[in-house]
């Protein structure tokens, strides 16, 4: 199993990183002759081959600019961490940096605290104690395309996660040194991306978090992955990394950590990545007088890999069957397998811990002997007792989907 020591000299001998937005013009169609379907209506899409997008292996493209970039599920569900070269990609405003100078740059620490300052990458790494922490970053309208009735946004299949070991700087140790005010009760992260918008407040990517999350000792300022740089599409230098939450809020490209006194009001937190305010984010399509409040927290999900809808399998032997988990916002207390609709279950067996946030694996033996069609379901529940329901939910946003997967194969 891979060790995770992220060498920390390595941050001050990249000067530079290439010119990415050479890859970002559209890219040529005839580079695209391969496709893959996704498990949906118009799930047909190109993929694009390795080196298309710096650093990045082959993707499956939902858009080009700003860049979506979904992980094929053949690498996602091998891996227990997925490898930074295959990770998803998902921006939202076109303008980013292309080129980062790392002795210029620094992240501003101001607000509501008695001692603003900034850091440089080099403070990041030697005036701080960096943390490890795996866990997973999944964008909250992952498997959107799965949605019954279809929303809009963008059409991923699972694909729109990933895991990683990542090594930054928590989050508290930062806002401790700028001491903050009593008031303070918020802490908003802002990116170096600029849009260009008719809508003022739309033009920065913002998140907010209340100040406790903030301070969980979790929430970090990352500048590795998986032991090495992180890829500069998802978010070199720093990007904030916020374990159990959705992706959204795991500011890329961090250049701006002020505490405020108030929770977030620009776009991306009180116009959009809003779910209802109900169990699991879900209502009845069309269900209306909802209240709407920021996603947060993630719900637990599992997934197979190593069977699907279709395959034949030889009953001559025993087949172990296998997958990936995450309880959400907390460890995966168990997965639990059921080859009967869902009347009885049985515990499958659980890989590695690698700490509450990351991916987890588990297996379920059948054994041999077993001849025509199986439908099997897989259902975790975490440690908070969340457990996926047998029914998708639903919302106007695709966001939060996670019923428990369902396969069904045959034994021959
Ligand atoms: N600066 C910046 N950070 C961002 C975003 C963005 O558009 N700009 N998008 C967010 C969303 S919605 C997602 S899903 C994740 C995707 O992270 P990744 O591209 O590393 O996979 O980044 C988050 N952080
Ligand atoms: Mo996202």
């Amino acid at each position: 199993m891979t060790t995770y020591s992220f060498n920390r000299r390595r941050l001050f001998t990249m000067t530079a990183y290439g010119a990415l937005g050479a890859a970002l013009p559209p890219v040529a169609r005839s580079a695209l002759a391969e496709t893959i379907d996704l498990p949906f209506a118009n799930g047909e899409r190109q993929i694009a081959p390795a080196g298309t997008f710096p650093e990045k292996a082959a993707m499956i493209i939902h858009r080009t600019r700003p860049p979506l970039l979904e992980t094929p599920w053949s690498v996602l569900g091998q891996h227990v961490f997925t490898p930074n070269e295959s990770f998803y990609v998902r921006w939202h405003l076109g303008d980013f940096p292309t080129h980062v100078d790392i002795a210029s740059y620094r992240i501003r620490v101001y607000g509501a605290v008695d001692a603003l300052y900034e850091i440089s990458l080099k403070d990041l790494a030697a005036d701080f104690d960096p943390i490890d922490l795996a866990a997973v970053n999944q964008c909250s309208g992952n498997s959107r395309g799965r949605v019954e009735p279809r929303v809009p946004g963008a059409q991923w299949a699972d694909g729109a996660m990933g895991n990683a070991m990542w090594t930054g700087v928590p989050i508290s140790q930062i806002i401790a040194r700028a001491k903050p005010r009593a008031n303070a009760s918020h802490v908003a992260f802002r990116s170096m991306e600029r849009l260009v918008s008719m809508f003022p407040d739309k033009d920065i990517y913002e998140k907010v978090l209340p100040l406790e999350k903030a301070m969980d000792g979790n929430v970090m300022a990352a500048y590795g992955m998986n032991g090495e740089q992180m890829p500069v599409l998802n978010g070199s230098p720093v990007r904030l990394v916020v374990p159990g939450w959705y992706a959204t809020y795991w500011v890329k490209m961090l250049s701006e950590i002020e505490v405020t006194t108030h929770p977030g009001e620009k776009f991306w937190m009180a116009g959009a990545y809003k779910i209802p305010d109900r169990p699991n984010g879900s209502i009845r399509p069309g269900e209306t007088g909802v209240n709407y409040v920021p996603i947060s927290a993630m719900n637990p999900r599992s997934f197979f890999s190593n069977a699907g809808t279709g395959d034949r399998i030889s009953s001559g032997a025993d087949f172990v069957l296998r997958g990936l988990a995450f309880g959400g916002n907390s460890a995966v207390r168990s997965v639990d397998i059921s080859l009967d609709e869902g009347r009885s279950w049985e515990p499958a067996s659980l890989g590695k811990d690698w700490g509450d946030f990351s991916f987890r694996q588990w297996s379920f033996r059948l054994p041999a002997g077993r001849k025509g069609k199986l439908a099997v379901i897989a259902r975790v529940t975490s440690a908070l007792g969340e457990r996926q329901p047998l029914q998708a939910g639903w919302n106007g946003g695709g966001f939060m989907y996670n019923p428990a997967p369902r396969i069904d194969i045959e034994f021959v």
